[in-house]
């Protein structure tokens, strides 16, 4: 279903990691939609770029670290007292690195734990305080997060961090009408991997060869399907796949 505008009124939506990949595409979709939005990440260039092409839709233009629990209120406080998310998209996130946990680098642990989990509690505390009856939280999850895989263990412990994160989210704001989705995609072609491994665009281009991966409006789509429901369906769990991908390790690609 790609008519995201008929099924519930547009609101506002405030996007983590919207500088590229899935964030981005959320943006766009979500502009077209009509939604308000408050587009966030690290790479201020980015944003201003993405904020000229969306025009009036944005509302707020955040730059800031989301392992940074004091700017991330700062930035999250200084939000227009009328721009209140109906819609928190918490989608920032990355993997470093593929070690096996014998070999694993503690910088690259840090830097996925603190984004994926960390970073994800800090944005969705500042902001559930205040949401309204008849919001939505949606986490990416990933693929990760259901199964483990070799080389992945950091990555898989965040991501099953998200998993566990929403289900308990959903239950603590149930009384309050809040929704918590998740969106757990597998092999999507972003800068995903070009971060993964380290800027190696040869070994970022081989985890997307022989099959068609998923594309960042894949995923946007997912998400937008969920924020345009009407207020009483709650879609609660998407695991959106390519259609080459059967789990974390099989793959049926043609070289
Ligand atoms: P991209 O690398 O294209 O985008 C990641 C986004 O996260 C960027 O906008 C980046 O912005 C932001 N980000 C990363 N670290 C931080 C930080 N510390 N503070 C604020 N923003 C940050 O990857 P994807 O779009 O693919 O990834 C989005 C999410 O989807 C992640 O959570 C990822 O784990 C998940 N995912 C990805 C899959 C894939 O195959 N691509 C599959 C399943 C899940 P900036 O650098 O400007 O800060
Ligand atoms: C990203 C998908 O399979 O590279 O979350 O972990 S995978």
């Amino acid at each position: 279903m790609k008519n995201h505008e008929t099924q519930n009124a547009p609101g506002r939506m405030f996007i983590t990691g919207a500088t590229s990949g899935f964030g981005e595409a959320i943006a766009r979709m979500a502009a077209k939609a009509g939604y308000a939005l408050a587009l966030t990440g690290r790479r201020s260039d980015r944003l201003k770029a993405l904020q000229a092409e969306l025009g009036d839709a944005v509302q707020h233009v955040l730059c800031f670290d989301v392992r940074d629990r004091e700017g991330t209120a700062e930035a999250i406080l200084s939000c227009s007292a009328d721009f209140i998310p109906t819609v928190l998209v918490n989608n920032a996130g990355l993997a470093v690195g593929r070690e096996p946990i014998d070999q694993g680098i503690y910088n690259d642990w840090d830097r996925m734990i603190d984004t994926n989990v960390k970073g994800l509690l800090n944005v969705t505390r500042e902001w559930t305080p205040l949401m309204a009856p008849g919001s939505r939280i949606i986490n990416i999850g990933s693929v990760a997060g259901r199964q483990a895989y070799p080389g992945g263990a950091v990555y898989n412990a965040s991501k099953f961090a998200v998993h566990g994160l929403t289900q308990a989210m959903r239950m603590d704001l149930l009384p309050r009408g809040i929704q918590v989705a998740q969106v757990a995609p597998g092999a999507a072609e972003t800068e995903f991997s070009v971060v993964r491994f380290k800027g190696d665009e040869a070994a970022a281009n081989a985890v997307y060869g022989g099959y068609t991966p998923l594309s960042a409006e894949d995923v946007a789509d997912a998400v937008m399907y969920i924020a345009s429901r009407p207020e009483h369906v709650s879609i609660q769990d998407v695991l959106i796949m390519p259609a080459a991908q059967a789990s974390a390790y099989h793959f049926h690609k043609l070289q």
